[in-house]
């Protein structure tokens, strides 16, 4: 008989896809080694969980070797022994180890790479897909999910252009690898037209692998992807803009586009773009404190469209219940590393799924190849996965990892 408990746990010091530190674990039962590493963001909001960096001088400063001890001496002995697939029990014994309210002690970093290599462990003891482990432990319904493809990127992934942070698109078609064939087809054609017009140095790509175009507005991005579409026949194209509004924002007012804006006037412009293009959703359209601006635009445009809380939520359940209360928004974007645990992450996606919100599991600008994301869409039914554009392995690997999943789907529903 193979014993499933906790053999070992070691982390160790990797790079993710800026070149920056990163950790990844390796967890080893009786029945196997099991790996996960850990994604950081560069629009990092302040209520996000938090991660440990060393200081110093050593990788600027990002080295994550203080975090790796707290994995290699105090959370490896306490979780050895101990079943993989009693994971609230685990994460909930991490977050006491830790004791503060952001994980800054043990670090968000050293707990979430531990917490993601507990759930594959669990579900190699169980021997079933980690997405269908993930169902299993939520209780939720697994569903495929739309991809929202990344083509353009601003702000500060895409360095000196447009303002907006992210352009990202989706397209109807029958099955995932369609839509993901359709988007992709559009993405090139949007690299033909780009090539063309504002020439080559036009189509080199930012932190998630969109393009970054040396264009200025919101609006000169939107007819290049609106032609795009039509130069490839896509259908029922839908568009969402990530804002990262918070990196804009000062001084009570948002400098955009060379101008500057109040809530009001934002507002007006966003509704605007609205009866313009097929917008679906706009993602963190003020900062994150401004929550009567949140509140403004759910009030204008939510019925119409998804208005999506990234660094207003944090997936922190405090922050979806405020949300959801005093109505600041109507979808969550879902990124493990805010929270720090797996456990936490699945009650944020259940707390909106239950409210009715969409919810849209995302990647961070700094990577790795780990595709657990793509388990998590499709285990929790969320019905979105932003991973970024279809371009740099960091970001295609995850889509490739729904790919094989459609496919072992057919075994388990088919
Ligand atoms: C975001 C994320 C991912 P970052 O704002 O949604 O695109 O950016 O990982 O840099 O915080
Ligand atoms: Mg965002």
């Amino acid at each position: 008989m193979i014993g499933h408990n906790i053999k070992s746990i070691k982390g160790r010091e990797i790079l993710d896809s800026r070149g920056y530190p990163t950790i990844e674990v390796a967890l080893a039962t009786e029945s196997g080694i099991y790996i996960a590493s850990v994604p950081s963001g560069t629009s990092t909001g302040k209520y996000e969980a938090k991660e440990l960096r060393d200081g110093g001088d050593r990788y600027l400063g990002l080295g994550v070797q203080k975090a790796i001890e707290n994995i290699n001496q105090i959370i490896a002995p306490a979780l050895c022994g101990k079943n993989p697939q009693e994971q609230q029990e685990i994460d909930n014994l991490m977050i006491k180890l830790d004791g503060t309210p952001d994980k800054s002690k043990l670090g968000a970093n050293a707990i979430l790479g531990v917490s993601i290599a507990v759930l594959r462990a669990g579900a190699g003891a169980e021997g079933v897909p980690l997405w269908q482990w993930i169902a299993e432990i939520a209780k939720t319904k697994p569903l495929l999910p739309f991809p929202c493809l990344l083509y353009v990127e601003g702000g500060v992934h895409g360095r000196g252009n447009v303002d907006a942070q992210e352009f990202m698109v989706t397209l109807e078609d029958d099955s995932f690898h369609e839509q993901l064939r359709l988007g992709t087809e559009t993405y090139h054609a949007l690299r033909e037209i780009l090539n063309k017009k504002l020439g080559k140095a036009s189509t080199n790509v930012g932190l998630e692998g969109g393009f970054t175009p040396p264009v200025q507005e919101t609006e000169d991005v939107l007819d290049l992807i609106m032609e795009a579409t039509k130069k490839n026949g896509a259908k029922n194209l839908k568009i969402i803009i990530d804002m990262a509004a918070g990196t804009f924002f000062k001084n009570d007012r948002y400098y955009f586009e060379g101008e500057s804006f109040d809530q009001k006037d934002l507002t007006i412009f966003y509704t605007k773009l609205c009866q313009k293009y097929p917008i679906a959703g706009i993602e963190d359209p003020f900062a994150e404190d401004d929550w009567v601006g949140f509140k403004g635009i759910t009030q204008n445009l939510g019925q119409k469209i998804n208005i999506i809380g990234d660094d207003l939520l944090a997936t922190n359940i405090q922050r979806i219940q405020e949300a959801q209360k005093n109505g600041a928004c109507n979808a969550l974007i879902l990124k493990p590393n805010q929270a720090g645990t797996v456990s936490e992450t699945v009650k944020a996606a259940k707390l909106a799924l239950e409210h009715n919100w969409d919810v849209f599991v995302k990647h961070r600008s700094g990577e790795t190849c780990d595709t657990f994301l793509a388990d998590l869409a499709v285990g929790l039914g969320t019905g979105f996965l932003m991973a970024g554009a279809p371009n740099r392995g960091e970001r295609v690997a995850k889509y490739n990892r729904v790919l094989m999943i459609e496919q072992e789907w057919q075994n388990y529903y088919c």
